[in-house]
């Protein structure tokens, strides 16, 4: 009798314990706010620069522009968010007002607006035109207003606090649900400020009154995200290129950098002990510049460059911001819609066919043994289940052992942040003929991580978690095959005037022109470095012969080569002085702070020549010094009468290290000299990648 009672209470017991509910992990440190997920879900959407400086060739404004100056002659917002739709791109954020202070709307706060402007005889919006066509395209909006306003006379007073406050709630009220507001950092110095003209210094952490910003925000737009450098939502991730680090948690101390001051290296990995939830945004342009620069038209970013910022911003636990420099007639330049279109047919193509669906996927530790977060939950194509691990288990490996040998060369992981980011440290491996091989080994996933590596015939795939924060939970595990991408040839020119082509594969074949034609298969094939001392436009395209995969056209302009160039009253003993005229802008020179012309350098091209212009290359280390930001370039025939030719500002140059280039004109020179005026951070030395200068119109 007792017997038999055992035996019918067995299946009875096993039944209750796999109907028992295994709880899910407890939260892990911080975790995203509901707005702070809708914005991460969102992944790819468009920056948009268009404002005064589209139509004075700017990128900084001083704020002492006429209105009567913004006048574009086939403004299309329903061009933009087309152009938006097609990339794949979910939403827009528009440059309502930068830091020259000119409104894109007809605000009540300031005469300095479109309601001045030529344009719809003062009676257009583009806030209202973009809101309209972003909501018929399925698009968010987010706006760009910028504290600082090197237009308005009260500038640095309580009294333009409150006008940007007004200004925020003019946004905030009129043009429907916003998904972001953004604020960038660059803050206080010199400026029209009503016909003054003077430096105005702020404190950026107490000056706005953040709070009472964020309030309003909360209160008037409780959904949409703030950014700024340090957030409070949203941070920047602490440069302009379009990365973040290869380490990259979504949590950071914010309080010790919001509001203002930003550590801007930080803000590349977050801090792994972060207090709050603050996600990097990775903002950068298509073209060097913010915005639309005619002299830019050919410079926009090439695919590989652009595939590479999608995998360093969406592919290392970022957002990807992508300007488009909308041009002076009002439109995204057909260039850059090209460029966008590829990038959207290369990430589609490289993401065509998920392979880890569907095939066996085990995993060395279940949460409670239980189906609801066992591994195939990582492989379901659905976000919000999850393989988890129990408590106190924070290493752990779940495989996916493939049906049939697979080629992949790319993993995508997702953790389930809604319970925080967990892991720190992970290894990716492959059995490939019967033996595992290490693929990769990396630190943090957070809501979404790709890893690139060579195709591997897999037979097994595994991901090893070393080290976690707590018990793991995988939301994602995908692989994919993407078809090889050609790397673009790269054309630089030494200090002797020979260019070369750098190619990264022997078996792909170059052709060259000099002329100014587009390269073809029928063009010059590069055999080696050839003579450039003139000026000269070099185009080139790589083409596999194998498949006839081609690049597009990659361009490079030289002007003047610079071998007979001489610093004048340098040391010439100084081994690094001709790093500053060798062509590399990866190199520079630096002055000695100690020494009488700290400030400047005087070059001797060693014959007379006109000049139309002259560039310089900020310095492109890490950890940047003596960038000049305010300068004064000066001209002589004989080293001892120098006459200015350009004064200026080299504007947003800390952030965007991109070269300057700036014309004047015409004018006969043998010597010239590059003197900084106002340096960042007030450094004593003077940095140097590169001077160069035009002798063609540029
Ligand atoms: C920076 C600004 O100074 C640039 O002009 C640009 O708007 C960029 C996105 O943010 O801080």
């Amino acid at each position: 009798m007792i017997r038999k009672a055992h035996i019918l209470t067995l299946p009875l017991v096993l039944l209750f314990v796999a109907c028992q509910t295994v709880e899910p992990p407890k939260a892990v440190g911080p975790t995203p706010s509901q707005r702070q997920m809708d914005w991460h879900e969102l992944q790819y959407y468009a920056f948009v620069h268009f404002n005064m400086n589209t139509f004075t060739d700017m990128e900084w404004g001083t704020g002492g522009e006429s209105p009567a100056l913004f006048n574009p002659t086939q403004l299309d917002t329903r061009q933009w968010a087309k152009v938006a739709k097609d990339a794949g791109m979910k939403g827009i954020i528009l440059t309502a007002k930068h830091h020259d202070g000119f409104c894109l709307w007809p605000t009540k706060t300031t005469e300095h607006s479109v309601k001045n402007s030529p344009w719809k005889d003062g009676k257009g919006d583009v806030v209202q035109e973009l809101a309209d066509a972003c909501k018929e395209y399925g698009l968010k909006l987010g706006l760009y207003l910028s504290p600082w306003d090197r237009n308005n006379e009260h500038y640095g007073k309580p009294e333009y606090v409150e006008i940007f406050h007004e200004q925020l709630r003019e946004l905030l009220t009129n043009y429907g649900e916003l998904f972001e507001v953004w604020f960038d950092g660059a803050n206080g110095g010199s400026g029209y400020y009503g016909g003054a003209n003077e430096t105005r210094k702020i404190d950026n952490k107490t000056y706005y009154e953040w709070e009472k910003t964020t309030e309003m925000i909360r209160e008037l737009q409780p959904n949409a995200v703030i950014f700024s450098d340090g957030g409070p939502d949203i941070r920047w991730v602490g440069n302009e290129e379009g990365w973040a680090n290869e380490t990259n948690w979504s949590v950071m101390r914010r309080d010790e950098i919001h509001p203002g001051w930003p550590r801007y290296v930080e803000l590349r990995s977050g801090h792994e002990d972060g207090t709050h939830w603050l996600p990097a945004e990775v903002n950068t342009s298509i073209r060097p510049g913010w915005y639309y620069h005619p002299g830019e038209d050919h410079q926009v970013k090439t695919l590989p460059r652009l595939v590479q910022t999608y995998y360093e911003s969406i592919g290392r636990n970022g957002n990807f911001l992508l300007n488009l420099p909308v041009d002076d007639r009002g439109l995204v330049h057909e260039n850059d819609v090209q460029q966008l279109m590829a990038l959207k047919a290369q990430i589609d193509t490289d993401f065509a066919q998920e392979l880890a669906q569907g095939n066996p996927a085990s995993a060395s530790n279940v949460r409670g043994n239980s189906s609801t977060f066992n591994a195939e939950k990582a492989i379901d194509g659905d976000f919000e289940t999850y393989w988890a691990t129990d408590d106190g288990t924070t290493q752990a490996s779940i495989t996916i052992s493939l049906n049939e040998p697979t080629k992949v060369n790319r993993i995508l992981l997702q953790e389930y942040i809604p319970l925080g980011q967990r892991i720190k440290k992970f290894m990716v491996s492959a059995e490939v003929d019967g033996t595992w091989q290490v693929l990769d080994e990396q630190t943090t996933v957070g809501y979404k991580r790709i890893l690139r590596f060579e195709t591997v015939t897999a037979t097994q795939v595994k991901v090893d978690i070393l080290d976690a924060k707590g018990p793991i939970t995988l939301s994602t595990l995908e692989l994919y095959n993407a078809p090889p991408l050609l790397v673009d040839p790269k054309i630089t020119r030494n200090r002797d005037g020979m260019v070369s082509i750098e190619i990264p594969d022997d078996e792909v074949d170059v052709y060259v022109t000099t002329d100014g034609m587009e390269p073809t298969t029928t063009s010059k094939k590069y055999d080696g470095p050839f003579p450039v001392l003139t000026p000269t436009n070099v185009k080139a395209i790589a083409v596999d012969p194998n498949n006839r995969q081609q690049t597009q056209t990659v361009g490079q302009y030289f002007d003047l080569a610079k071998k007979d160039w001489k610093v004048v009253g340098a040391l010439q003993n100084d081994a690094d002085l001709v790093k500053l005229m060798d062509d590399d802008p990866n190199t520079f020179w630096a002055t000695d702070e100690n020494a009488s012309n700290s400030n400047e350098t005087t070059i001797d091209l060693g014959a007379s020549h006109t000049l139309t212009g002259f560039s310089y290359w900020p310095i492109q280390e890490r950890y940047p010094f003596g960038i000049i930001t305010k300068y004064d370039f000066l001209v002589s025939q004989d080293n001892r009468t120098w006459k200015s030719v350009s004064k200026g500002e080299f504007s947003n140059v800390v952030n965007n290290r991109i070269e300057q280039k700036i014309n004047f004109a015409p004018t006969l020179a043998r010597y010239i000299k590059l003197k900084a005026l106002e340096k960042h951070n007030g450094d004593g030395r003077t940095s140097f990648a590169e001077i160069g200068v035009f002798t063609t119109n540029q």
